[in-house]
């Protein structure tokens, strides 16, 4: 299972730039058999304290973070929804991915062409918005269309699903995001059938220089913007780890704005960790919140879901502070749980299956 993330935005504001650096953190693709091989794709480890200290008490041979994958999409421009630049094409593209990074230029070069001709973040992210919602729209027509003769037939199901898009519709002629529409939680799930764009979880990247001064973005979207020194980021990615670590230390930071950058990629998908812990290796592995045992035991091998026993599960917390399985077993805090055990982040578990 492989969660993506594409990199959007207008041409040359610094998208393979953030690619790159994002890339330099690519994990061995020897433990991730069922990785993409595209060059457009970077398999990224997720930074993930836990691992380490469980690690230290397992004596484990290796540590395996889990991982998300990044998507250099090609730069998009105005009127892409009716084809200009790559059009469609991009938009295919970024259909097939989780959830998107918004990379808007916030940097002073007069060497790098800006297709606008000015910096001005908050007009790019408006144009960006407006071909998402655009082609949106589109979708949302076309399938209203199809439905067209079957609304004649009288069927209520679908007369009730053609207010439903008529609202939606409505929703997105005035400029607006389809996430920001409101509706039940029926309506949501037919909605999400429609695979919108301006539906997936979204983050801005700003592609700020070592002048930054916080703007409009920064100011409407709060926690959603993330200030990334792209052309930095790539450097630094280049520096041996020691050399980062001093360097780090001199800028008087902990990471770089990557790791955040990552972890919240993370966040954004709703995702949770689990974590399995031994002498060969300490791993981390993904599950969709509110996942339960069977489905996390196949994420480890597709064969545990139907051979799934039960789970013993115990904190992470647990595991380091008594030493391990067998301290936690003492203390009586390992629980073994059943097949509608949902999984909680950082629950350390040890899945017991017949084969
Ligand atoms: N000064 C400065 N230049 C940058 C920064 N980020 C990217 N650039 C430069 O801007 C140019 C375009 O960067 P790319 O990363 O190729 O941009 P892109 O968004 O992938 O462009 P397209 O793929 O053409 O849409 C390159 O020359 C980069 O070196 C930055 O933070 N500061
Ligand atoms: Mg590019």
């Amino acid at each position: 299972m492989s969660f993506q993330i594409g990199i959007v935005g207008l041409p040359n504001v610094g998208k393979s730039t953030l690619f790159k650096a994002l890339t330099k953190k690519q994990v061995d693709a020897a433990n991730y058999p069922f990785c993409t091989i595209d060059p457009n794709v970077g398999v990224v480890a997720v930074p993930d304290t836990r691992l380490e200290k469980l690690a230290l008490i397992s004596h484990s041979q290796e540590i395996i973070p889990t991982t998300i994958e990044f998507v250099d999409i090609a730069g998009l421009v105005k009127n892409a929804h009716k084809g200009e630049g790559l059009g469609n094409q991009f938009l295919a593209h970024i259909r097939e991915v989780d959830a998107i990074i918004e990379v808007v230029r916030d940097f002073a070069d007069k060497n790098i062409i800006h297709v606008e001709g000015t910096v001005d973040p908050e007009r790019d992210r408006d144009i960006i918005s407006l071909e998402l919602v655009m082609a949106d729209l589109e979708t949302v027509n076309k399938k209203m269309a199809s439905l067209h003769k079957e609304v004649k037939s009288g069927n209520k199901e679908i007369q009730k699903n053609m207010l439903l898009f008529e609202g939606l519709k409505t929703h997105l002629e005035q400029g607006n995001l389809a996430r920001e529409f409101v509706c039940g939680y029926e309506d949501k799930k037919i909605i999400k059938e429609l695979n919108l764009l301006t539906i997936k979880p979204l983050i801005f990247v700003l592609n700020v220089d070592e002048n930054h001064q916080p703007g409009v973005l920064e100011k409407k979207f709060g926690s959603q913007v993330i200030k990334i020194n792209a052309k930095l980021e790539a450097e630094l990615a280049d520096l041996p780890t020691t050399e980062l670590a001093d360097y780090l230390k001199e800028l008087n930071i902990s990471s770089t704005g990557l790791d955040k950058l990552i972890t919240e990629s993370y966040r954004i998908l709703d995702l949770i960790t689990f974590l399995t812990s031994g002498p060969k290796e300490t791993r981390a592995w993904t599950v969709c919140r509110g996942a339960k045992a069977p489905e996390a035991a196949g994420v480890i091998h597709t064969d545990f879901i139907k051979g799934f026993i039960r789970a013993e599960v115990c904190a992470w917390q647990d595991f380091v502070a008594y030493s391990g399985e067998v301290g936690v077993k003492e203390k009586g805090l390992m629980r073994l749980e059943g097949k509608d055990y949902v999984i909680q982040d950082g629950d350390t578990i040890y899945f017991r299956v017949s084969t």
